[in-house]
C-alpha cells in the first residue's frame, strides 16, 4: 500500500463541510491506492449529506474509466454459517497469486439504526494481517438486498485502486440473499450440514443462482453428516436446475480440509465466466442505473412535495384515502428539474 506524502496531505485540508478537494480522493485512489482514502471515500458514498453525495459522484466520474480487470465473488449464505471466516481463509490463496484483493463485508445493522453492530474486522484475523487487502465492513442499513446499498459504488472504488479480486459479503437473511448475483460475477453459497430440513430452509432463488455451494464447516463430529448434505444438494441441484450442474464442495475454514478443491473451483470460476462477463456486467449496470435514476426522480418529487407543503394539504382534502389519492391524480404538480 502506497501512502499519500504527508506534506501534500496537510495541503489538503477539509472544508467545513469536512470534505476535501476532489483530487484528493481521485489521486489517493488511482495513483496512490491508498487504503485510508479508499475507505474515506466509501463513507462519503454512505453518507447522507448532499455534498457528500456530489463529491462521491464526480469521484465515481473518474474512477470509472480507471479500474483494473478484476473478478467479483459475492459469498453469500445464513447468519453464523462462517461467510466471514471462509473469506479470512481464503483470501490469502488470491493475495499469495499476486492479486490485489478487495473485501466487502456488510454487517446485520442494529434496528434502531445506530450502525454495525458487528465488528468483522475484528473476526478476520488473519486478514488484518495482510496489509496488502483492503477490508471494509458497512453498516447494512437495513436496505433489504442484503448488500449495503453502495456496494456497486465501492466495487467501482475498488476496482479503481487497483482490487482485481472482490469478495462481497451479504447479510444473508431471507430472500434477499438473491440480490447478490445483481452486483457479482459469481455467487458462492455457503450451507451447513444438515440434510434435508437446512435444503427446505434455503430459497429457491438462492439455490438457482449460485455458482458453487459449500458445504461449510465440514468438520469434527458434523463431517459425516456434511458428506452426506453434499450429496443431497447435488441431487437437489440436479432435479432443479436443467441447465447443468454447478459444484457441491465440503470445505472447512478451521481446519482448511478441502482447501484444494475450493481453491480450485475458484478459479475455475473466473475461466468459465471470462468470455461472457462483460456483457453480464453491462446488464447489471443497465439495472443500477435504472434503479438509481427513479431513486433520484422519486426522492426530487417528494422534497418538491414537501417545500410545497402539499402533502398536508393531501391529508386535508378528505378523510377517505381513496379522496386523496383522486386529489393527488388531478391536482397534484410533480414537475421537477433535476438540475441543481
Ligand atoms: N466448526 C467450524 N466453525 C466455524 C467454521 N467457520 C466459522 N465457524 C464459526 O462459526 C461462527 C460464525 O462465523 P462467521 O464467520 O462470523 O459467520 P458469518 O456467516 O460471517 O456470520 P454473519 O456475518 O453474522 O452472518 C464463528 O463462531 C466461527 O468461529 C468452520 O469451518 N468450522
Ligand atoms: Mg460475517
Amino acid at each position: 500500500m502506497k501512502h499519500i506524502n504527508p506534506s501534500i496531505k496537510s495541503r489538503l485540508e477539509k472544508d467545513n463541510k469536512g470534505v476535501r478537494p476532489l483530487s484528493y480522493y481521485v489521486d489517493g485512489i488511482i495513483q496512490n491506492q491508498d487504503h485510508y482514502v479508499l475507505s474515506e471515500s466509501i463513507t462519503m458514498l454512505e453518507s447522507v449529506h448532499e455534498v457528500h453525495k456530489d463529491i462521491s459522484l464526480q469521484t465515481l466520474v473518474a474512477c470509472y474509466g480507471h479500474r483494473d480487470h478484476s473478478f467479483r465473488f459475492g459469498i453469500t449464505g445464513s447468519p453464523g454459517v462462517g461467510k466471514s471466516t471462509f473469506i479470512d481463509s481464503i483470501a490469502s490463496h488470491f493475495s499469495k497469486n499476486d492479486h490485489n484483493v478487495g473485501i466487502l463485508t456488510v454487517d446485520p445493522s442494529s434496528t434502531d439504526g445506530k450502525g454495525s453492530i458487528l465488528g468483522d474486522k475484528t473476526r478476520m484475523e488473519e486478514l488484518v494481517k495482510d496489509k496488502g487487502i483492503f477490508i471494509r465492513p458497512s453498516p447494512s442499513n437495513r436496505h433489504l438486498g442484503g448488500l449495503n446499498q453502495y456496494t456497486y459504488e465501492a466495487i467501482i472504488l475498488c476496482e479503481a485502486a487497483g482490487k482485481d479480486r472482490l469478495l462481497i459479503e451479504t447479510v444473508g437473511v431471507g430472500q434477499s440473499e438473491v440480490d447478490v448475483s445483481h452486483h457479482v460475477d459469481a455467487t458462492i453459497l455457503l450451507v451447513l450440514p444438515g440434510g434435508g430440513d437446512s435444503l427446505q430452509g434455503i430459497k429457491k432463488g438462492v439455490l438457482e443462482k449460485a455458482d458453487l455451494i459449500i458445504v461449510h464447516k465440514s468438520d469434527g463430529d458434523a463431517k459425516r453428516l456434511a458428506v452426506d448434505s453434499a450429496k443431497e444438494y447435488k441431487e437437489a441441484i440436479h432435479l432443479r436446475r436443467k441447465g447443468g450442474e454447478i459444484p457441491v464442495l465440503n470445505y472447512s475454514s478451521i481446519t482448511g480440509d478441502g482447501r484444494e478443491e475450493v481453491t480450485s473451483a475458484l478459479d475455475n470460476l473466473i475461466v468459465s465466466k471470462k468470455e461472457a462477463l462483460s456483457t453480464i456486467r453491462k446488464k447489471q449496470e443497465e439495472r443500477w442505473l435504472q434503479s438509481r435514476i427513479k431513486e433520484h426522480i422519486s426522492l426530487a418529487i417528494t422534497k418538491k412535495l414537501e417545500r410545497e407543503n402539499e402533502f398536508s394539504l393531501i391529508e386535508n382534502t378528505s378523510s377517505s384515502p381513496f379522496d386523496r389519492l383522486s386529489y393527488v391524480k388531478e391536482h397534484v404538480d410533480i414537475s421537477i428539474s433535476l438540475k441543481s
